[in-house]
């Protein structure tokens, strides 16, 4: 309602079916000069974020919501006072474009008409004027988190929305972070590191409650920083998986004779322990799967020492403790190792250092199941070995069949450094030295 002495109001537009939509930003302040169309704040639902865009122009004279409260359709956002309102337009809502007043299905953020149509890099007179700024990667750009009023910030200064880093909730990108890279831009500071998944083709984004009733979890603080960091492998990496089955039958026996032994000691010998002893040797013998590239792909660092991680599954998500200098523990040694660093990463008590240094990766899924897998390298790494569940096989061998126990092996490799000649070499003597298991407990020299 407006009254007569010039005060008018700014409402919410129709929500569609939305309530209680949380205000991410305020993006005025009570004196501001407002034109008809200009952003007053933003709302976000768990499914779109909005502007809410005034319908008058004049002097912002009170602000009736703040950061962090929560509006539904019609509750009054603020008091304009003088000017005009605008001329009434098609949408059947109070002056909001019904793009921005709809969420869809497929629309990260709802966008008015000129973002939803990306102009090419060069129309941005900023980013034609400004060499530091890279051209908008427009994928990335339309991923972006930010809301409508900091995209258009954003093309307005011709900033890639996908290269800032945003300091918001949930790490949505605001007009000051966006002022903040620009500046960085112009005082040739290196620019943030771009969000993951930029510059790739964008997956579409669905409504799954369009469908059927949904319910959102929150990621593990393991899996929000184990994702980015697979994902990195992921699109870095040319991975190859290399599969092979070893023969370990007589290692299981040998293990069942050493663990009553073992336990007697306090030590728990699981297939594990055996398998980093073979990868210790493998290692050994073939150095390059112990190495990493450097960061301009131009030489190998070769490591001149072994740290094995080993894939724990936990509670709390997954963790990679490693066994420093796994190539100087025996097997009891390697076995005591592993249960001490699974407990503590079960406990969610291992220090970081219990999860650094690591030069190459086993991720043993023996323990439950499956027969085969394509394990994501654990970067920088070079190579990852997969374990899945052994089991009987009837196996061809001088003229007839007989039962043997065997292990399937996974390795996935970086095919920048390994070929696949080497991989098949390496997975081989993975396979004899399993399968000669009496040298696997003798003393490491
Ligand atoms: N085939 C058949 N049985 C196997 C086996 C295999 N390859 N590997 C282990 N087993 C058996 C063990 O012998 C043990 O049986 P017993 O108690 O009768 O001896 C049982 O499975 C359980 O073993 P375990 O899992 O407790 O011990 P482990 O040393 O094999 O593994 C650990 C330890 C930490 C690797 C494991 O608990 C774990 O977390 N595995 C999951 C790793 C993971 O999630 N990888 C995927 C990463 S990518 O997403």
């Amino acid at each position: 309602m407006n009254d007569a002495v010039g005060l008018q109001e700014v409402r919410v537009p129709d929500l569609g079916n939305f309530k209680d939509v949380a205000v991410i930003e305020v993006l005025v302040k009570p004196g501001d000069r407002i034109e008809v169309d200009t952003p007053l704040v933003t709302l976000e639902s768990d499914k779109a974020a909005m502007d809410v865009p005034s319908t008058v122009s004049g002097t912002l004279e009170q602000l009736h919501t703040q950061k962090g409260g929560k509006v539904s359709t019609g509750d009054l956002v603020a008091t304009i006072r003088g000017g005009a309102a605008a001329a009434p337009r098609a949408s059947a809502h109070s002056g909001v474009p019904a793009a921005a007043a709809t969420p869809t299905a497929a629309t990260p953020a709802a966008l008015p008409a000129s973002e939803a149509a990306p102009s090419p890099p060069t129309a941005s007179p900023a980013s034609s004027l400004r060499p530091d700024l890279a051209p908008i990667d427009e994928p990335g750009f339309s991923r972006a988190h930010a809301g409508p009023s900091v995209r258009r910030f954003a093309r307005e200064l011709g900033v890639d929305l996908a290269r800032v880093r945003g300091s918001g909730f949930k790490a949505r990108v605001t007009h000051d972070d966006i002022k903040a890279y620009v500046k960085g831009a112009l005082g040739g500071a290196p620019p943030a590191a771009a969000a993951p998944g930029a510059g790739l083709p964008a997956v579409p984004l669905v409504d799954f409650s369009q469908f059927g009733p949904v319910k959102t979890e929150p990621l593990s603080r393991i899996q929000r920083i184990s994702g980015p960091r697979l994902h990195a492998s992921w699109v870095n990496i040319p991975h190859v998986t290399q599969f092979d089955e070893a023969d370990i039958t007589e290692l299981e026996q040998l293990r069942a004779s050493l663990k009553d032994k073992a336990q007697a000691a306090g030590v728990k010998l699981t297939p594990l322990a055996f398998l980093l002893r073979a990868c210790v040797k493998a290692l050994q013998h073939f150095p390059r799967f112990n190495s990493a590239l450097d960061p301009a792909g131009a030489n190998l660092i070769v490591r001149q020492y072994v740290h094995l991680g080993f894939a724990a599954d936990t509670p709390h998500g997954l963790v990679v403790p490693v066994v420093k200098d796994a190539d100087r523990k025996d097997i009891y040694e390697l076995a005591r190792q592993l249960g001490q660093l699974s407990e503590k990463a079960r406990a969610g008590k291992l220090a970081p250092t219990e999860m650094q240094g690591g030069c190459f990766t086993v991720s043993s899924l023996g323990g439950i199941g499956g027969t085969a897998f394509t394990p994501i390298i654990n970067a920088p790494e070079v190579a990852i070995l997969g374990v899945s569940r052994a089991a009987m096989r009837a196996t061809y061998r001088e003229g007839g069949f007989v039962p043997r126990l065997m292990l399937p092996l996974s390795l996935s490799y970086d095919h920048r450094v390994i070929d696949g000649a080497m991989a098949a070499r390496f997975t081989t003597f993975l396979a004899q030295t399993l399968a000669v298991p009496r040298e696997l407990i003798e003393a490491v020299p």
